[in-house]
């Protein structure tokens, strides 16, 4: 029997090629950045000696004046005439990971001020986005004469024109798109703003927060050091919100990660004990699958404020306990994504095997999942019976899994309210606009968008959506991997993982750098637990380990001896008290089918080949003066 060796399951994409200028490449030595590091931070544009020194230099120094904020003095004097006054203020935050963050640092800020403050979170399902009406009535029933808004409130005109009528003055503090009429609020602190002069326009809500509490605290003597104590909840704000960890953002994600590493309030050591993460390994990844997704899982299937109450806990008790009500709601979150994505694929007929929890469950009394865009189609589309506060994860994850864009809705009565996301190929805020008369309203970004339409539209909608994502369709469906450097295997070492580990932390617009390792013999290559695969390759005379994330594929249709080009993610694995490069593997493909891949390795057998010619130096030396 022939064996097919495995084909790539990604589309590589190799980076430009590009020629270091030499004085930056002269910075990044004096920094003791080698060349290929100093390669991929010019990439991402960090490309002149002056960004260079503030990309690695101390987090602190990447802080902007937050005095620059739009109408920070209105926000000042407006806070000291309450602290006068000695009136009640309430901090109104988004239900998600972000506004939650947000809320817990102008609550800490505000008691510091000797302020008295009124949590309030609203219920996604019930309430949604936005400063809420039900808010405002808490808040004259509560005899509140200040909201602060964090994470939300810029499109808020009539609930701020409310609460005006109610005698109740609003702050809006917020990251979001901006309308051209504000609403009539004390003040609106949003980088976004046309008038803005803050410097860095790419903060989250909960990074806002913190510029907003260092520019409470700051000026008080020795609260500097407060202000930036927050910056735990500022990074957890920032990392969730997906917003790019460069510029002021990575700054907040270092300082933060300092103090989640050294001394995690008890609220957060809570749940790092619930994500089980040792301090030392904490990054910004145990950010995003550790602590946001149960912080988040309370709005989705609970309740919000939970999550507030978590993050303010004063003791490891309270702490305690309230982790344990997020981890039952995440659990629940959990549970109900398994069967509804099982109940989703079968609808679409992804096939695999459809999950106990579906075929157990009697479910006969509920709607029929309505499904359209099968395999192979440009699109996924369906609606089922599934908590509104879900149905994003669902869009995420069949996109994610097909490659395609994806839209998971859930019927309300007469309406179905939908969630779409896509890989940001197809624009999903454009192509809703395209059918914006079907629906009752829409909004969001290229990736990640939502609306609602009457039950009666939806399969005119279908309709129309899958010819858009049809015209949008890639001709390669495969989802793009983007590598950073492709090298033979030969340079490819220790040296160059610590280089790159100067480049942490990494997340959103600043990602793991990807190596296209090329020239490597399988030499062995064997399935391991947990759906993985460990294989030991070769390259000339020395092996590395490689590991391979949830691709129990490799273990079957690699075999010894099989020379193929990998893209991995460089790490280090500690092994009889050494530590040793290993790749963590994201794909495979036979050697040198990809057309650079082949020009690359052409290059150096070409070079190679002269040397040993002429009977000279080993071919390290031989590629282009080797390393830096
Ligand atoms: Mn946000």
């Amino acid at each position: 029997m022939t064996r097919v060796m495995t084909a790539a399951r990604h589309r590589w994409v190799f980076p430009d090629p590009i020629r270091l200028d030499p004085v930056f490449a002269a910075a990044a030595g004096e920094q003791g950045l080698g060349r290929f590091a100093a390669a991929v931070a010019a990439r991402r544009g960090i490309a002149d000696p002056q960004a260079l020194a503030a990309f690695l230099g101390t987090a602190g120094g990447g802080l902007n004046d937050p005095h620059l904020l739009p109408d920070a003095d209105a926000l000042v004097a407006r806070i000291v005439q309450a602290q006068t006054r000695a009136e009640r203020v309430m901090v109104f935050g988004d239900f998600d990971a972000d506004g939650l963050t947000g809320l817990a640092q102008l609550v800490l800020v505000f008691r510091r001020l000797g302020l008295d403050v009124v949590p309030y979170v609203p219920s996604r399902v019930d309430e949604g986005h936005g400063l809420s009406l039900g808010a405002v009535e808490a808040a004259a029933a509560g005899g509140v004469s200040l909201i602060v808004t964090v994470d939300t409130g810029s499109t808020s005109v009539a609930e701020v024109a409310a609460a005006g009528a109610r005698g109740i003055d609003v702050i809006i503090t917020d990251h979001h798109h901006l309308p051209e009429v504000l609403p009539a609020a004390v003040a609106v602190v949003n980088p976004h703003r046309a008038d803005s002069a803050y410097p860095d326009a790419g903060l989250s809500g909960s990074g806002v927060a913190f510029t907003v509490g260092r520019l409470l605290l700051g000026d008080l003597a020795d609260a500097e050091a407060e202000a930036l104590a927050l910056a735990d909840l500022a990074a957890i704000g920032t990392v969730a919100d997906v917003v790019p960890i460069m510029g002021e953002n990575r700054a907040i994600a270092r300082l933060g990660l300092a103090i989640l590493r050294a001394a995690p309030r008890p609220g957060i050591a809570a749940l790092l004990a619930r994500a089980s993460a040792g301090k030392g390994r904490i990054d910004l990844e145990t950010i995003s699958f550790g602590i946001a997704p149960r912080l988040n899982a309370a709005s989705r299937v609970g309740e919000a404020m939970d999550a507030a109450r978590l993050l303010l806990a004063d003791t490891a008790d309270e702490a305690d306990t309230l982790a344990a009500t997020l981890e039952a709601a995440n659990a629940t979150r959990r549970d109900l994504m398994k069967t509804a994505i099982a109940e989703a694929r079968a609808a679409l007929g992804l096939g695999g095997p459809v999950e106990p929890a579906f075929a157990e469950s009697d479910r006969g009394d509920v709607p029929l999942v309505i499904a359209a865009g099968g395999p192979g189609a440009a699109a996924s589309l369906v609606i089922g019976p599934w908590s509104p506060g879900i149905v994003g994860l669902i869009a995420g994850r069949l996109a994610e899994e097909t490659g395609r864009p994806a839209v998971v809705g859930t019927l309300l009565g007469d309406t179905v309210r939908c969630s779409c996301r896509s890989d940001g190929r197809m624009d999903l805020a454009d192509a809703l606009g395209a059918c914006s008369d079907l629906f009752l309203r829409h909004g969001g970004h290229a990736a990640a968008a939502g609306f609602e339409l009457r039950r009666d539209q939806w399969e005119a909608f279908v309709e129309r959506f899958l010819a858009l994502a049809t015209a949008w369709a890639p001709e390669d469906p495969r989802p793009p991997l983007h590598v950073d450097l492709a090298l033979p295997a030969e340079l490819v070492d220790y040296a160059l993982y610590h280089d790159l580990q100067r480049l942490q932390p990494c997340g959103a617009g600043n990602p793991e750098p990807l190596v296209a390792v090329l020239g490597l013999t399988v030499a062995r290559v064997r399935a391991a637990k947990g759906g993985h695969t460990q294989l030991v390759l070769r390259r000339g005379l020395e092996v590395i380990d490689g590991i391979a994330f949830g691709r129990a594929d490799l273990a079957v249709d690699l075999a010894e001896g099989d020379r193929i080009d990998v893209v991995a993610r460089l790490s280090s694995r500690v092994f009889g008290g050494v530590e040793n490069l290993q790749l963590e593997v994201r794909d495979v493909a036979p050697c040198g089918t990809h057309p650079r891949a082949a020009a690359v390795l052409a290059h150096v057998a070409d070079r190679a080949e002269r040397r040993a010619a002429a009977n000279l130096v080993p071919l390290e030396a031989a590629v282009e003066g080797g390393r830096a």
